[in-house]
This record gives structure tokens, C-alpha cells and sequence, in this order.
């Protein structure tokens, strides 16, 4: 076996695999804890992993800033850093359960996890460059470039993603070189990859290398043409940057199809997460979404992890078919819609799924 094929065993058991190359692997949500581990942590790649190593990487940061900066990977290390757990939430997650039948990778539940990562506060590095007045965005570029077919890329580009200073300046947003206490492996972002705590996973680059501070709105292929979304001003519906992540609640027990035993009591499991604010509650419906019970929190909340839930159902004597539905509202008082918004186009599926049991 090849080095390549044998490392593609070792780091993708127990994922499930919804495209080989480039590798795109889902974690199966029945799996679900409070940390997810990094070898069952979903990935989402557009372009072959680029090999860099680590005494051969740099971060040049550049653009509306005092002092142009080259880091190296000992200079990065060597600065302060944090470590929290972060949820990675991928805009597409959940693309499977929209009707008719979406383009592009069809995600179930499992472009989610939450990991613990390190690094630096990308303010940290900000500050010691200098961002100028007038300065608006902060670009990200990954080393992984490539051509996109469908829709069409202006040629050869890279991935790349921006936010706005005020998200840039943030203590969530890190330069990150370890995950759940490791190096980052290679399809996470070996050496450094950017963490955006709050916001879906396209913003958080990986195998970062340039970090670009403008005077004006970053408007590349990854942030207006895809992982946009049409946001209406009024009527005038305009290709937006997709950016926080929407409250959400999955349900990682039953699983789809399960057979539950009827007359008892069953411990239906799940987690609940919204982007740049906290889960205020869970609600959880047995029958197809007609009433609702609260389902108790379990553990604290912490910023931009998710947070895990339980609810025990008395199940009923009565055996047949049952739809289990759980729905979160957050602390700004966001709540799951009911169905997909089509301006959203396949991202930010956030309505509250059905999960059919059979009880017997
Ligand atoms: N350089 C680079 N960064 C990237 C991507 C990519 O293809 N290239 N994919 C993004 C998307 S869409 C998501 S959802 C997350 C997934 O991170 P993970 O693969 O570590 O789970 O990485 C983001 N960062
Ligand atoms: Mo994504």
C-alpha cells in the first residue's frame, strides 16, 4: 500500500466518505460528545491538501498595515495564545434534507464538530503589524488553489475568505497550530489554520499563509459568489457573504429508522449551537412537530461551542411509526424556522429536521 493510501486509512476510520478526492468526510452525528475527536472530525476541502512543513511556512501579513510582517512558525509559536473549544459548523451541513435535491456535496448531519483549538489571536499579530485607518477587510489565503467548474472560477484560485476588521479584531478569531492538543493533522490545516468562533466553516482558512488588510470590501469567488446567499434589502435581493451560523439543534439519538422499544423511557440525545450568541433552550416534539417539551441543557454554556441536550421520552404503549423533531432558540431570541428559505440557496439549513423511528 502507498504512503499516501495507507495515511488515508489511519486518519479517516469511522468518517463517511461523500467525495474520495478531494477528500470530503462527514462525522457521523449518532457519534456525537462534548469534544469531537480529530480523527473523526468532518472535512471539507475544495482542493488537493497542499504539503507544506513547518520550517518551510510563513505568514506574510501585508496590505493597509504600518509594518509588513513574515512569520515563521517558531515566531508564531512563540507568541501569546489561547486555547477554546470552538464549534466548526460547514454552511452546507444538512444540504441532504432540502427538497428537491440540492447541487453539490449532499452533507447529512455531520459537517459539524467541536474541537479544541490553539493559537494566537489573529488581533495579536494585527496590533503588532499596525492595521492603517480606513482599513475595512482582512483577507485570508490558503496555500490550496485549484479551478472550479461549476460555478466557473476566473481561472486558477486560491480559497480564500475575508471578514470584516471589527470580526478580525475579536478574541475568537485565531491563527491556529493545534487541535484537541495536537499538531493541526494535514487535512486540517497543517501548520496553521484560521479559526472564526461564531461564523460557518468557509471563513475559517486553512493552511493559512497571507493575511491581507484593504481599504476596501474583499469581494473574491469564496465570499460573493459562493458562500453567498441572496439577502434582501426590501425586495432587492443582493449575493451576500454567508457569515454567523444559525441556531440549530440535531439530534444525534434515535438515529434514522431506529427501532425503540415501546412503553419505555428513552433517552433522546443531542447538541444545540448558535453562532455569536448562546443556546437559550431546547425543545423537543414526538409527533411530528404538533407539541413541544423542553429538553434540559446538559453541562455550562460556552461561547461558540456547542452545547449538549437531553430529553427522556415516556414512549408510548401505542407501536408504529413516530417523527422525533428537536428545534433551539438562542439568547437573541432566534428560533429554527420551519422550512429552508430559498434565498438562502444551499447554505444555512437550519430548519428543525425529522427523524422517523419505528417503535415496536
Ligand atoms: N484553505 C482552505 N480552507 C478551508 C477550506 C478549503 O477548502 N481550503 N474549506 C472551508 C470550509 S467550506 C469548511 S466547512 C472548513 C472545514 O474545516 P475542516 O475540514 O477542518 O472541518 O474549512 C474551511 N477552510
Ligand atoms: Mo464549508
Amino acid at each position: 500500500m502507498s504512503e499516501a493510501a495507507s495515511m488515508f486509512n489511519a486518519s479517516r476510520a469511522g468518517l463517511i466518505i461523500r467525495e474520495k478526492q478531494p477528500a470530503n468526510l462527514e462525522f457521523p452525528f449518532a457519534s456525537l460528545g462534548p469534544v469531537t475527536p480529530t480523527n473523526e472530525f468532518f472535512v471539507r476541502t475544495h482542493f488537493p491538501v497542499p504539503a507544506i512543513r513547518a520550517r518551510d511556512w510563513t505568514l506574510t501579513v501585508d496590505g493597509e498595515v504600518e509594518r509588513g510582517l513574515v512569520l515563521t512558525y517558531d515566531d508564531l509559536l512563540r507568541m501569546p495564545a489561547t486555547t477554546a473549544p470552538v464549534l466548526l459548523e460547514c454552511a452546507g451541513n444538512g444540504r441532504a434534507q432540502l427538497v428537491p435535491k440540492a447541487k453539490g456535496l449532499l452533507w447529512d448531519t455531520g459537517a459539524v464538530g467541536t474541537a479544541e483549538w490553539t493559537g494566537v489571536p489573529l488581533s495579536v499579530v494585527l496590533e503588532k503589524a499596525g492595521v492603517k485607518k480606513g482599513a475595512v477587510d482582512v483577507i485570508f489565503q490558503g496555500a490550496d488553489k485549484g479551478e472550479v467548474d461549476d460555478p466557473k472560477s476566473p481561472g486558477v484560485v486560491h480559497f480564500e475568505r475575508s471578514l470584516p476588521l471589527a470580526k478580525a479584531m475579536r478574541p475568537e478569531v485565531l491563527l491556529a497550530y493545534r487541535m484537541n492538543g495536537k499538531d493541526l493533522t494535514p487535512d486540517h490545516g497543517f501548520p496553521v489554520r484560521a479559526i472564526v468562533g461564531g461564523w460557518y466553516g468557509m471563513a475559517s482558512v486553512k493552511w493559512l499563509t497571507h493575511v491581507t488588510v484593504t481599504a476596501t470590501p474583499f469581494e473574491g469567488f469564496w465570499q460573493s459568489l459562493e458562500y453567498a446567499y441572496w439577502k434582501r434589502d426590501r425586495e432587492r435581493p443582493t449575493l451576500t457573504a454567508v457569515t454567523e451560523v444559525q441556531v440549530k439543534a440535531q439530534i444525534a439519538r434515535p438515529a434514522l429508522a431506529e427501532a425503540v422499544q415501546a412503553g419505555k423511557s428513552y433517552r433522546v440525545f443531542g447538541a444545540a449551537w448558535s453562532g455569536e450568541s448562546d443556546v437559550a433552550g431546547v425543545e423537543v416534539s414526538t409527533d411530528a412537530g404538533k407539541t413541544w417539551s423542553e429538553a434540559p441543557l446538559l453541562g455550562d454554556s460556552v461561547p461558540f461551542a456547542w452545547r449538549l441536550w437531553e430529553f427522556p421520552w415516556d414512549v408510548p404503549k401505542t407501536t408504529g411509526r413516530y417523527k422525533v423533531m428537536a428545534r433551539a432558540t438562542d439568547t437573541k431570541g432566534h428560533t429554527q424556522p420551519e422550512k429552508h428559505d430559498s434565498d438562502r440557496r444551499t447554505y444555512m439549513i437550519n430548519f428543525a429536521f425529522t427523524v422517523e423511528v419505528e417503535v415496536m
